[in-house]
């Protein structure tokens, strides 16, 4: 169907055919591909949503706008092409934003159009409906900020923002259209010829030769070397070739949070259970797709050792290089494009990884791994994580094409460890800045854009942020099971407030039943107290695909403040004083 507005008022005097805003702006979307949008209607976007579901657009209406930015963004990881995330204006648009910016600083392709009031009111600050000045807001929290003023121009708007997001390093991309621009008319034939459709959005970016002989003379004098794979390695979709580049180094690899399964976490080199081992006693490390942010100690300091180390980085951004501590060998370049360099550089006989070192690592992971083992296996009823985490690393484990969805302090960072990942980008969470919120987001996204059954696995925290979404995946009928593990609270849900009636900030109402939340909206909700229950539960939701949500009772006293980073809080003199 095309989308060309046959008719105006007195279409009897004329043969011409005409087409508007709104369609210009679905058509420039179809054209290049973007067939979902993930959002939440009002003035002046809901007919769009309707325009556009009526051509063929999928159109994920939210309840919330931060929850359908958030799954724009996570599609945009998932696919290399942009998600589309609509709102409309003033408060709207903030609600989007948030998501914008987390796409932006978790290097995430994501469009934020957003609906915005009249500019002749908005620049004279009159007081328009929704009156806010969104351009300006949202340029420092993004890639790149564009406004189209005119029919004549959406098209080139389109294939600018589209480029932007996904070219060099990705990012979000805000797109401005004022209520006026949906009904500007213009002849239908002049319309589709100002449509861009984007050739090579993202195209290879070759490294430079010297870069490649430097990085391999490095590796090459390397006795402990570690290769460190981040997001941006999932994100490259250069599978095959990041593998061969592991197994033909013979090089022990750490995956970062969202790079796990990548390759699996239970391949020979996998170092991920021997992580402090290899940060300590690495002597070259080779960061492909990962920065040394505040998740990887800024590349210095206690958890790094007191060897000194020679840093490759591997990375599409020229100025992540030396960002944190000198790189001696920086590559700059897309993933697929240097990776391939590399193992064409390293030749047919390139000498492996020292057997001494990587035994050494091996050696310390299967301790490791051992040591963790019998604590996976209690029955306890409250659980405790690692029983409750037991029983989902083995459900994973059978089933291995599932999208793992993970946010929460200690339901992260104890989850992160525990359960082994098999494929390549299955596993979703939190990203660079730890946010709570992406939770019901990520999973619509993840089962929309895969077609996969989809285990959210939530701290009670973390499930509130995004709750209200269980309608919509009832709503959608999506396959996915959300077990919130429920310790009344944030990090625990023993805090009391000595001096008050107010609850402590970090508790919630005791004994919550988060499952009766799915039931209101049509879906399955069941309570699990125990590890065997939990187990049936979840298999059973994985079997029919039916939206559920199961209120896994965590003892209130097993978690700790901050999961894994409470080295992070400031202290105070007074309270140790007290
Ligand atoms: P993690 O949190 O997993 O450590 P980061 O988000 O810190 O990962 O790092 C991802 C890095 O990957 C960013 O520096 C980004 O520039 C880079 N990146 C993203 N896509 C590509 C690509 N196709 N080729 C090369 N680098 C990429
Ligand atoms: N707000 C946002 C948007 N992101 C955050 N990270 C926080 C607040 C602070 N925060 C954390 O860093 S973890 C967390 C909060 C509120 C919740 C932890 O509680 P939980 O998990 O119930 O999700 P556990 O298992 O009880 O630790
Ligand atoms: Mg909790």
């Amino acid at each position: 169907m095309t989308a060309i507005v046959q008719s105006i008022a007195n279409a009897a005097d004329t043969e011409q055919e005409l087409t508007d805003g709104f369609h210009l702006v679905i058509d420039a979307l179809k054209l290049n591909g973007l067939t979902t949008i993930y959002g939440v209607p009002g003035i002046p976007i809901t007919d769009f949503g309707r325009m556009a579901q009526a051509e063929g657009i999928r159109v994920l209406s939210f309840r919330h706008e931060q929850a359908a930015g958030y799954a724009a963004s996570i599609a945009g990881y998932l696919t290399k092409k942009p998600g589309v995330c609509l709102t409309v204006s003033a408060p709207g648009f903030l609600n989007g934003l948030t998501a914008l910016a987390h796409a932006t600083t978790n290097c995430f392709p994501m469009i934020l159009i957003s609906g915005s009031s009249e500019r002749e009111i908005v620049d004279l600050q009159q007081g328009d409906y929704e009156e806010m000045d969104q351009l300006a807001i949202a340029k420092p929290l993004c890639k790149a900020a564009f406004r189209v003023l005119h029919a004549a121009d959406i098209g080139i708007a389109v294939a600018r923002a589209i480029r932007a997001a996904v070219s060099g390093r990705p990012g979000g991309v805000y797109l401005d259209l004022p209520a006026k621009l949906f009904g500007q008319v213009m002849e239908a034939e002049a319309g589709r010829k100002s449509l861009v459709k984007v050739i090579d959005a993202a195209p290879a970016q070759l490294p430079a030769p010297d870069s490649i002989k430097r990085a391999l003379d490095v590796l090459k004098s390397a006795k402990k070397p570690l290769i460190i794979l981040g997001k941006g390695a999932a994100y490259a979709q250069a599978d095959e070739a990041v593998k061969a580049l592991v197994e033909k180094s013979g090089i022990p690899f750490l995956p970062m949070s969202m790079a796990k399964g990548l390759l699996p976490d239970t391949h020979p080199l996998c170092a991920g259970a021997a992580r402090s081992t290899v940060l300590k006693d690495s002597d070259v490390v080779m960061l492909i797709g990962a920065r040394l942010n505040w998740l990887l100690s800024h590349g210095k300091g206690k958890s790094w050792g007191d060897a000194p180390k020679k840093f490759i980085q591997i990375d599409i951004e020229p100025k992540e290089m030396d960002s944190n501590v000198e790189i001696v060998a920086p590559v700059v370049g897309d993933i697929g494009s240097c990776v391939a360099a590399l193992l064409d550089g390293m030749g047919s006989n390139w000498q492996a990884a020292p057997a001494e070192w990587t035994g050494s690592v091996a050696k310390k992971r299967e301790e490791n791994v051992a040591k963790m083992a019998p604590r996976l296996m209690n029955n306890n009823s409250p659980m405790d994580y690692h029983g409750a985490l037991g029983v989902l690393r083995t459900i994973i484990k059978e089933r291995p094409d599932a999208i793992l969805v993970n946010e929460g302090a200690n339901t992260l960072d104890l989850a992160r460890g525990i359960i082994d990942m098999y494929q390549p980008r299955k596993r979703i969470d939190v990203g660079t800045w730890g946010i709570m919120g992406i939770g019901m987001g990520y999973c619509i996204a993840a089962a929309i854009e895969t077609g996969k059954p989809v285990l959210a696995v939530e701290g009670d925290s973390a499930f509130g942020f995004s709750g209200m979404e269980v309608e919509t995946i009832c709503r959608y009928n999506l396959p996915v099971c959300i077990v919130v593990f429920n310790n009344d609270g944030i990090y625990r849900g023993t805090d009391v407030n000595a001096v008050g009636d107010d609850p402590a900030p970090t508790v919630f109402v005791k004994g919550s039943r988060y499952d009766k939340m799915m039931e209101a909206f049509g879906g399955v909700g069941i309570n699990a107290t125990s590890p065997d229950e939990l187990k049936r539960a979840v298999n059973a939701a994985m079997d029919s695909g039916k939206p559920t949500l199961i209120n896994a009772v965590i003892d209130p006293a097993a978690g700790s403040e901050s999961g894994r980073i409470g080295n992070l809080n400031p202290q105070s003199v007074l309270k140790k004083k007290k």
